[in-house]
C-alpha cells in the first residue's frame, strides 16, 4: 500500500483560518446533512468539533506511528474515572486554532464562544481522583510521552445536581444523547470478558495443574477512542473506553427456544455493566455490578495491551520493558490477578515467572485513608463472578504469607493483618494489599499522606518492602486550569514574562516582583473583578442571588463530606450573621460566600449539608439588617464547566479538612494559581502549598495530624467546646432550633447530635482557631494593596503544583518512560 499521510500533508494549524471556515461548513453541510441557514448551535458545535478532529488525527497516527517506531515503552494508565469536562475549547488552544475558529464562525455569523457552551460536560468521574486522570492525559500528550489511557465508556456519567427546595434532586447524566462527536468507534477492536462459570483441573504428567475456566457469561467490549490533544501542540495520544455490548450468539439458546423477546432483553442486562458511574458514596458499598465493571474495563485493557505487545513483536517475558501499567486506586487492582491468569493459564508461563513480570508492569496509586473508602470484596461474591481470580488471589496470599513468615519467625498478627483476606469482618478481599503486593511500587499524592500511609495504613507493609513506598505530590494542568479558564489573568502574566509558563510552570517565579508593582497590581484586582462580575451574573442567573462583584469571594467547592467539613464553613457564616445582628460587625468586609459540590445520593448526612447550607442562605440573603454585607449561596450542579467560572473568581479558598484526612487536594492547586488565598488546616498539599507560597501569604489555623490523634486517642469531648464557647453554642443552638427551619423545627437536629455527641471531624475543636483566621482574612481584605501582593505571590509561587512536574516525577520514578515528540511543535526548535 502507498504512504499516503506524510507529516508535509497535515492540514496547516497557522494561518488556518480560510481552510478551517472550509472544513466546518463542509462538516456541517456533507458529514452532518445541516442547512447552514437553519443550522442550531448544536449542528454548529458538532461542525466545528469534527473540523477540530480532523486535524487532531494526523496527529494522533503521527503520534502512534512515532512511538511504534521508536518500540517506546508507553505507560497505561488505568482508571475508572477521567473526568475530562468540555473539549472544545481545550483542543482548539492546545492546537493553537483557537482565534483563527473564532475568526472563520464570525464569518459565518456563529459565536464561538456561544456554541461552546452548549457541550455538555464528560463527566465520567466523581471529584479529585477523576480530574486528577484527566489532567494526566493533558500533560503526558504535552511531554509528549508515550501514554495511553483505559477506563469506562459510561452512558450516564456523574449525575446533575438540581436544588429544589432546598434539596438535592439528581438527574441522569444522558451526555451522549446527541451523540460525541470527538469519539471514534470501534467495532472491530472487541474483546470477550467472561463473569462466573466454572473452573476444571487438568494435571499434566509431570503433575502440573493446569485450570480452565470455563461457561459463565460473556459480554463483549468495544472500545471507543478519544483523541488527547497536547499543547503546543504535542502529540496526540489516545484514551480508550469500553464499552460493553452483547456477544453476537446471546441470542441463541432464546432464539432455539422461540424467545424473541426475552433474548433482546438478555442482551439489555450485559449492556448494563458500563451503562452507570457509581457515585463515590460514603462508604464502599460492594456492589456486584460495580465488581463487574471494574472486571470488566481491566480484562478489555490487559488483552489490548498484551496484543499490541504481541503485534510489536516482542516476546511476553519482556512486558515490563515495554509496558507499565498505573493502577488509580485499586478500583484496577483486580488487574494483577487478570494478568496472572493471562500469564499462567492463556500463555503457559511459570508462576514465578508469571509473578515477577506482573509485579514489574504494575505501580499503584492510593488515593484515601478513610478507612470506610477502601475496597473490600466479600470472598463468596468474588469467587462467584471470578472464580479463578478468586483462586489466584488465594495462591498469591499462600506466597506472600509463607515468605513474611520465613523473614518474620513468629510474628503471627503481622501474617493477620498483611493478609489479602480480611477474616474479620466476614471473609473479605482487601484490594489495596493486592495492589501493594503486587506491583514495584505504591505511591500517595501529597507528602503528608505518603508519610501517613507509611506510617499507618501501609506500616507493616513498608516494614516488610519500605522500597515499594514513595510519593508523587498532585498537580493540575494550566492549560485548563488558567489559560483557558481564565483568559484574563494568563494574559496579563503573558504580557509581563511571555508564554513559556503555559508548558513550563515554573517560570511563574518570574511573575512575582511585580507583585511590588502598583500598575500590576491594579492590572491584577482589574482582571480579578471582571471574573467576579462574571461569576456574580452566572450565580444570578442560576440561583436568583445578587452577589455584589466587590464582596470578598469566599468559596468552598469540592464533595460534599463530613470530613471537609463544609459544616465548619456554615458555622463561620452563622457567626458572621450573629455579629452583624448584633451590631459588632461594622468593621467587617462584606463577603459573598459560595458552596458547591455533589452529595452521594445515599450518603444521608451530606444531604442534610446541603439542606442547611440552602436553609441558612435563605435567611441570612432575606435579612433587611444584613443586606449586601454577608450573601451565602449554593452553587448547583458543581463541575468542571463551573469550576473554570468559579475559581478564577475566588478571594479565598477554604481547603479546611480535619488534619490527615484529605490526600491531597487539587481544589486548593487551583485556586491558589488564580490568586485565591488559602484558609486551611495543615492537610494534604496545604502543607506543601505553604511550604510554598510562605506563612505570610497563607492561613493556617487548626490541630495538626498529630493533635489530632492525640486528642482522639485520649478521648475528646465535643461538649467542652459548647460549654466553654458561647459563640459557638448560639450558633449550635439556632440549628437545632426552628429558626433555619420555621416550617419543620426539627429537621437539622440530626446535624446537632452528631456533632455533640461524636464529632468525628473535630468541627468544634478546630472553631475557635478558625473564627480568628477569618478575622485576621477580614482585616488584610480591608487593604487591597497588601491582599493583591499576597494573591500575586501565591500566583507566582505555584509553579511546583504543574501536573508536568507530577507526570515527570511518575515517568522519570515509576514508569521509566521517555519523550518521543510526533512533529514539529509550536515555539520549540
Ligand atoms: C471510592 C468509590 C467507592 C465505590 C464507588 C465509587 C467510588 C469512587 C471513588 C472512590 C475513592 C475516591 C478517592 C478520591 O477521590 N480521592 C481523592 O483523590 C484526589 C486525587 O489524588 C485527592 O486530591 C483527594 O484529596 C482525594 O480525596
Amino acid at each position: 500500500m502507498n504512504d499516503i499521510l506524510h507529516e508535509s500533508q497535515f492540514t496547516p494549524l497557522e494561518n488556518d483560518r480560510k481552510a478551517l471556515g472550509d472544513s466546518i461548513r463542509g462538516r456541517l453541510i456533507h458529514s452532518l446533512g445541516k442547512d447552514p441557514r437553519i443550522a442550531t448551535e448544536r449542528d454548529w458545535l458538532h461542525a466545528v468539533a469534527l473540523a477540530v478532529r480532523e486535524r487532531m488525527l494526523e496527529r494522533w497516527i503521527f503520534t502512534r506511528r512515532s512511538y511504534q517506531a521508536a518500540s517506546a515503552k508507553r505507560v497505561y494508565y488505568l482508571s475508572m474515572e477521567f473526568l475530562i469536562g468540555r473539549s472544545l475549547v481545550n483542543a482548539m488552544l492546545n492546537l493553537g486554532i483557537y482565534d483563527a475558529a473564532r475568526e472563520a464562525l464570525a464569518e459565518f455569523g456563529v459565536d464561538l464562544a456561544e456554541i461552546a457552551e452548549v457541550e455538555p460536560d464528560a463527566a465520567l468521574g466523581n471529584g479529585g481522583l477523576g480530574r486528577l486522570a484527566a489532567c494526566i492525559l493533558d500533560s503526558l500528550a504535552t511531554q509528549c510521552l508515550p501514554g495511553i489511557g483505559y477506563g469506562i465508556r459510561y452512558e450516564f456519567g456523574m449525575f446533575a445536581q438540581e436544588i429544589r427546595d432546598g434539596v438535592q434532586i439528581e438527574h441522569p447524566d444522558s451526555w451522549l444523547r446527541y451523540g460525541n462527536p470527538w469519539e471514534l468507534p470501534r467495532p472491530e477492536g472487541l474483546h470477550p470478558v467472561r463473569f462466573y462459570g466454572n473452573l476444571i483441573t487438568h494435571y499434566r504428567p509431570n503433575g502440573e495443574a493446569q485450570h480452565f475456566w470455563e461457561d459463565g457469561e460473556t459480554v463483549m467490549a468495544m472500545p471507543y477512542d478519544l483523541p488527547i490533544p497536547g499543547y503546543g501542540p504535542g502529540n496526540v495520544n489516545n484514551l480508550r473506553l469500553w464499552a460493553a455490548k452483547a456477544t453476537r450468539d446471546f441470542e441463541l439458546d432464546y432464539f432455539n427456544e422461540g424467545d424473541y423477546i426475552g433474548a433482546v432483553e438478555q442482551k439489555n442486562v450485559s449492556e448494563n455493566i458500563s451503562r452507570v458511574l457509581y457515585p463515590n458514596d460514603a462508604s464502599q458499598a460492594g456492589r456486584e455490578l460495580r465488581l463487574k465493571q471494574e472486571y470488566f474495563f481491566v480484562s478489555a485493557s490487559l488483552q489490548d495491551i498484551l496484543s499490541r505487545h504481541r503485534e510489536d513483536g516482542h516476546p511476553l517475558t519482556s512486558l515490563h520493558d515495554h509496558a507499565a501499567i498505573q493502577l488509580n486506586d485499586t478500583h484496577p487492582a483486580i488487574a494483577v490477578a487478570e494478568l496472572m491468569r493471562l500469564l499462567v493459564d492463556e500463555n503457559d508461563l511459570p508462576w514465578e515467572q508469571a509473578w515477577s513480570i506482573t509485579v514489574r508492569t504494575f505501580a499503584y496509586t492510593n488515593h484515601t485513608l478513610m478507612p470506610e473508602a477502601l475496597e473490600t470484596w466479600p470472598v463468596a461474591l468474588m469467587a462467584r463472578v471470578l472464580p479463578r481470580h478468586m483462586q489466584i488471589i488465594y495462591d498469591i496470599n499462600h506466597r506472600f504469607l509463607n515468605d513474611v513468615r520465613h523473614r518474620f519467625p513468629g510474628e503471627h498478627e503481622l501474617l493477620r493483618r498483611v493478609s489479602l483476606i480480611d477474616e474479620d469482618h466476614g471473609r473479605r478481599v482487601r484490594m489495596a494489599h493486592l495492589a501493594v503486593v503486587g506491583s514495584h511500587h505504591t505511591n500517595g499524592v501529597a507528602a503528608l499522606h505518603s508519610e501517613l500511609l507509611r506510617n499507618t495504613l501501609f506500616s507493616d507493609f513498608s516494614r516488610i518492602m519500605p522500597e515499594r513506598f514513595i510519593n508523587v505530590t498532585n498537580g493540575v494542568t494550566p492549560r485548563l486550569w488558567l489559560h483557558q479558564a481564565n483568559p484574563g489573568l494568563g494574559d496579563l502574566i503573558c504580557r509581563h514574562i511571555g508564554e513559556g509558563w503555559i508548558r513550563d510552570l515554573d517560570q511563574l517565579a518570574s511573575f512575582a516582583p511585580l507583585a511590588d508593582d502598583t500598575d500590576a497590581r491594579a492590572e491584577f484586582r482589574a482582571v480579578k473583578l471582571a471574573n467576579k462580575r462574571r461569576l456574580a451574573q452566572y450565580v444570578a442567573d442560576k440561583t436568583g442571588v445578587a452577589v455584589d462583584p466587590a464582596a470578598l469571594f469566599d468559596v468552598q467547592i469540592k464533595r460534599i463530606h463530613e470530613y471537609k467539613r463544609q459544616l465548619l464553613k456554615l458555622l463561620h457564616v452563622i457567626t458572621l450573621y450573629n455579629r452583624i445582628r448584633d451590631g459588632q460587625a461594622d468593621d467587617c468586609v462584606p463577603r459573598a460566600v459560595l458552596f458547591a459540590g455533589k452529595a452521594a445520593p445515599a450518603y444521608v448526612m451530606a444531604k442534610r449539608i446541603i439542606r442547611l447550607i440552602n436553609d441558612v442562605a435563605d435567611v441570612v440573603n432575606n435579612d433587611p439588617l444584613v443586606g449586601d454585607r454577608l450573601k451565602c449561596v449554593f452553587v448547583p450542579n458543581y463541575g468542571v464547566s463551573s469550576a473554570t467560572l468559579i475559581i478564577p473568581a475566588a478571594d479565598l479558598s477554604e481547603q479546611i479538612s480535619t488534619a490527615g484526612t484529605e490526600a491531597s487536594g487539587t481544589g486548593n492547586m487551583k485556586l491558589a494559581l488564580n490568586g485565591a488565598l488559602t484558609i486551611g488546616t495543615l492537610d494534604g498539599a496545604n502543607v506543601e502549598i505553604r511550604d510554598e507560597v510562605g506563612e505570610d501569604n497563607i492561613f493556617i489555623f487548626g490541630l495538626r495530624t498529630e493533635e489530632v490523634e492525640s486528642l482522639r486517642r485520649n478521648g475528646y469531648d465535643p461538649q467542652s467546646h459548647y460549654r466553654e464557647n458561647p459563640e459557638l453554642a448560639r450558633c449550635l443552638d439556632m440549628i437545632a432550633s426552628d429558626f433555619f427551619a420555621p416550617d419543620d423545627p426539627h429537621r437539622h437536629r440530626p446535624i446537632v447530635d452528631s456533632l455533640l455527641h461524636e464529632d468525628r471531624y473535630l468541627l468544634l475543636a478546630d472553631y475557635a482557631a478558625y473564627i480568628e483566621a477569618q478575622g485576621e482574612i477580614d482585616r488584610l481584605y480591608r487593604s487591597p494593596e497588601e491582599w493583591t501582593r499576597k494573591a500575586m505571590l501565591n500566583t507566582a509561587r505555584m509553579g511546583r503544583f504543574s501536573i508536568d512536574r507530577t507526570v515527570k516525577e511518575y515517568a522519570s520514578r515509576i514508569w521509566g518512560i521517555e519523550p518521543r515528540c510526533a512533529g514539529r511543535t509550536r515555539g520549540v526548535s
